[in-house]
């Protein structure tokens, strides 16, 4: 009998460390936060976290992000563990990925490109490719010399251009071309869409936004019976998406978009900038917040942050607390497993400080369908008030 042979079909993931520096004064559970963060995104980009490695800095080491000692240690760890990546959480410098990736020899990430990674695998309409293409390349650029750092010693005498600089001339050359066709493409995409939106109805636009992974689709199929992909990834959405929903005869258009995350990548920003006009250009915002996550707060905070960059900070809010179904209240007596999983009920949620502080708000369950009702009862009176105040003479709908 001939010998069998296996084949192992998995694809092989690529195994991952972390690292991250420690700011002073930060609390050991926004550590934890932001690091569980950054493995949430190498596990949505299809990678495994073997390991997280911390340092406590004033600020990231300005030639290798953390401390030599400390850079020692992650390399005998990936040299023992075989490890494939190096995934830092803040933006490194061309000089520290070009100091780093020398050092620890395996392809090294930082926040920014692993989340343009993960738009590049999401990105679906040519808007968003193009988007998303324009971002990596305007990251790139700057880096360019670290590709080449082994021809420099090639370099000739006095006056020469060793092939080495050649090379990266013709490649920054090339990228700025591409840059600027790219440009060019989205202006255009840019002005078929605005043709699109004049052409829309003169109907109330609403908005979904927020924190990436807080139900945002989820609550667009719900309200809107549409198929907008959703799942428990970070960034499932990146295109915007439009539909007419219709409360109680009352038509209005609601956009569901890409979601916001801390240290959002500038170039992404930029580059996404059209495609949060929606955003911008929209009467009412929902913001949906995932009341389940540990630090709902701080993504608050984010988002508030992201929609005063695009100035719609002072557009008409509401605040939308999701995933009241999952959530844990902090308070409850941590001895008593039992008590800690006791379910908030509505009414407590409304006297909470959430409430309180966030008007107008309102709490729902988009997933198990709960407070639906009161939803779109606000909505429709936010739309039927504005409409109002913006069409004093249109009788038509109410
Ligand atoms: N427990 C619970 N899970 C929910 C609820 N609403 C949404 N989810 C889940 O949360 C995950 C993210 O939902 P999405 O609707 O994709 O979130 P999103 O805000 O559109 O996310 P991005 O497009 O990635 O920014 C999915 O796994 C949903 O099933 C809810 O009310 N309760
Ligand atoms: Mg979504």
């Amino acid at each position: 009998m001939g010998k069998e042979k296996t084949y192992d079909t998995a694809v092989k993931q690529e195994r991952a460390v972390l690292v991250g520096v420690v700011r002073p004064g930060e609390k050991p559970e926004e550590t934890k936060e932001y690091l569980d963060e950054l493995a949430f995104l190498v596990d949505t980009a299809g990678g495994v976290v073997e390991n997280t490695f911390t340092q406590k800095m004033q600020k990231p080491d300005r030639g290798t992000f953390v401390g030599t000692g400390k850079l020692e240690e992650i390399k005998a760890y990936v040299k023992s563990e075989e490890i494939d990546m190096v995934v830092f959480d803040d933006e490194l410098s061309p000089s520290q990925l070009r100091n780093i990736e020398r050092e620890l020899e395996v392809k090294i990430l930082d926040r920014s490109n692993l989340i343009l990674d993960i738009f590049a695998g999401r990105a679906q309409t040519a808007q968003a490719k193009t988007q998303v293409e324009l971002a990596q390349l305007q990251y790139l650029l700057p880096r360019l010399t670290r590709l080449w750092t082994h021809l420099e010693r090639q370099k000739g005498g006095i006056g020469m251009r060793g092939p080495g600089e050649t090379q990266i001339e013709s490649d920054r050359r090339m990228i700025l071309e591409k840059i600027s066709l790219l440009k060019g493409r989205l202006k255009l995409i840019d002005k078929q869409n605005e043709t699109q939106r004049k052409n829309r109805a003169a109907l109330i636009r609403v908005a979904l936004v927020g924190y990436t992974n807080v139900g945002k689709s989820t609550i667009m199929n719900m309200i809107s019976k549409s198929e907008v992909f959703a799942e428990n990834k970070l960034f499932a959405t990146l295109d915007t998406t439009v539909r007419k929903v219709v409360i109680e005869n009352l038509p209005f258009l609601l956009s569901d978009t890409v979601g916001f995350i801390r240290k959002l990548p500038h170039h992404l920003v930029e580059c996404f900038k059209s495609t949060l006009d929606e955003v911008r250009e929209a009467d009412i915002l929902i913001h949906v917040v995932d009341v389940s996550h540990a630090s709902f707060e701080d993504q608050i905070n984010v988002v508030n942050e992201t929609l005063k960059d695009l100035g719609a900070r002072d557009k008409d809010t509401i605040v939308v607390f999701n995933k009241i179904d999952a959530y844990v209240s902090p308070e409850a007596d941590e001895f008593n497993e039992e008590e800690e999983k006791a379910p908030f009920t509505l009414e407590e949620f409304k006297k909470s400080w959430m409430a309180q502080h966030n008007t107008p708000s309102l709490f729902i369950s988009a997933l198990h369908k709960e407070n639906l009702e009161e939803f779109k009862q606000l909505l429709y009176d936010k739309i039927v008030a504005l409409h109002v105040e913006r069409y004093p003479y249109d009788k038509l709908l109410y």
